[in-house]
């Protein structure tokens, strides 16, 4: 039933007659890319969560290298999905915001963000397109929220989509995953699983969807990229998980919902789906996996109840506090990973572009090379204890959530530096003595502030990042 699926949804047996076999003797690596919604950074057990339970996920970091740095380029869904798709920062391409909130700006608060972009750009020329050009099978699984229909994946290099929308989450993982959604009642659903059957869970039936892709590509290398919808609201696990979940928690754990923990078993079994196949298949070693999240763990209640805590760091989506920024990065990479690696120097989700284009070759093939921000993670991945020639990470969230007020911050080394810009004040950390930032420096320590900050806002004009305006309505309103 599920093989038919895939076949009448996404005439998958013609796309595979139309695209050209790859020449020479070498046989081009696949790739897999497993983006999790909303996974925080301890979100799985070999990130220390102490509830969830993970086992497929460790296992793939114990073959391949654990990043414990490793950052979304923005707290929220889409500027972050935007990063791996181009290999440019949301402040470079004015998509700072997710997608529902670019077309309905905030106007009420003290400040007015930015009149960002809402979809991809059709002028930049996304990984996938790369790889299509290389003859690759590219395949998009799940969750996009990089566009409306003009700027759906089959219009940025992907040849098949399934589930792949403007929407950021489904109105239910239940079938038939669609019902009204949100006060307006807007009807969405999940296109491209219509031999789904009562029961089934959108998670497992999107993996579904991912193996058929493994199986039909045959000899053809392939790039798949599975954007689980997961773990991102609404909070619904199967009965069986959350019951069992329920049993286990007790006072005081950092992670205690029974829902979220479901979904992460979910999640898990069906990383272990997909990696089975490959050994199945015989493409294991001969497939570059790449294991992340899109932005920190939802620290904000659903239904009254909080969803995550992501300590020991602080915050969580939507700010720019490490909860909100630093996620899982787990890589295998056959034949350059050494199994079992960890790698504490800081990465961010930009870099995943230029690592995929030495990965398969590419580099020399593209001309925009040279207009990458992200640097390729190839020498981590050879040696994790190695050095990446690059002195800082900044990040840009001209932008209002939960968590935070507009903010920017840069990383340089062990200081993290946060310009809020209501009060126009900063904030200074040492994340190696503080990795809670609880303790700010910026008052005791003005130089290395001041140093960080001038940083920082040199980045930002030279990215041409679009700033916040004073809000006239706000004496008014009182805010
Ligand atoms: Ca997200």
């Amino acid at each position: 039933m599920v093989r038919r699926g895939l076949t009448a949804a996404a005439g998958i047996c013609s796309l595979l007659a139309a695209t050209k076999p790859m020449l020479g003797a070498e046989r081009p690596l696949n790739v897999i890319l497993l983006l999790v919604d909303d996974m925080g950074w301890t979100g799985a057990s070999c990130y220390g969560s102490d509830l969830h339970e993970t086992p497929s996920i460790d296992r793939l970091a114990g073959q391949g290298v654990r990043f414990t740095n490793a950052y979304a380029a923005a707290p929220v869904c889409t500027p972050t999905r935007a990063s791996i798709m181009t290999g440019k920062s949301p402040a470079r391409l004015h998509m700072t915001i997710w997608r529902e909130s670019a077309v309905n700006r905030v106007k009420d608060r003290k400040l007015l963000p930015p009149d960002t972009v809402a979809d991809l750009p059709q002028s930049e020329v996304t990984i996938a397109e790369v790889l299509e050009a290389a003859a690759y099978l590219t395949a998009h699984v799940g969750k996009w929220h990089l566009g409306d229909g003009a700027d759906y994946p089959e219009n940025h290099g992907f040849r098949v989509n399934v589930g792949g929308t403007l929407w950021g989450c489904p109105a239910t993982f239940f079938y038939p995953f669609a019902g009204p959604f949100g006060g307006m009642k807007e009807m969405r659903y999940v296109p491209g699983l219509a031999w789904s059957k009562s029961g089934d869970y959108l998670t497992d039936r999107l993996t579904d969807e991912a193996l058929e892709v493994i199986d039909k590509a045959g000899d053809r290398p392939f790039f798949l990229n599975v954007c689980f919808y997961t773990v991102h609201t609404p909070i619904e696990g199967k009965r069986e998980y959350v019951e069992r979940y329920r049993k286990k928690i007790r006072p005081g754990m950092d992670h205690d919902n029974a829902h979220y923990a479901a979904m992460h078993q979910s999640l898990d079994e069906n990383v272990g789906r997909i990696l089975a196949r490959l050994e199945q298949r015989g493409l294991a070693d001969r497939t570059l996996v790449i294991f992340s999240s899109d932005n920190g763990g939802y620290v904000n209640a659903y239904r009254g109840k909080r969803v995550t805590g992501n300590r020991p760091l602080r915050s969580g989506k939507g700010s720019l506090y490490e909860g909100g920024l630093r996620v899982p990065l787990i890589v295998r990479w056959p034949g350059v990973t050494q199994g079992g690696g960890v790698c504490d120097e800081p990465v961010v989700s930009t870099d995943f572009y230029p690592t995929l284009l030495d990965a398969t070759g590419r580099r020399d093939q593209v001309k925009h090379a040279a207009e990458l921000e992200g640097v390729s993670l190839a020498p981590l991945l050879k040696d994790p204890r190695g050095k990446l020639d690059r002195e800082a990470l900044h990040f840009h969230y001209p932008h209002y959530y939960p968590t935070t007020t507009p903010v920017s911050a840069v990383r340089v080394g062990d200081w993290k530096l946060l310009h809020f810009y209501e009060d126009d004040h900063v904030e200074l950390y040492n994340l190696k003595d503080d990795i809670g930032e609880t303790k700010d420096l910026a008052g005791v320590m003005p130089e290395k502030a001041k140093e960080l900050r001038l940083r920082l806002e040199g980045w930002l004009k030279r990215t041409d990042a679009q700033g916040t305006k004073p809000n006239p309505d706000a004496k008014k309103r009182g805010v």
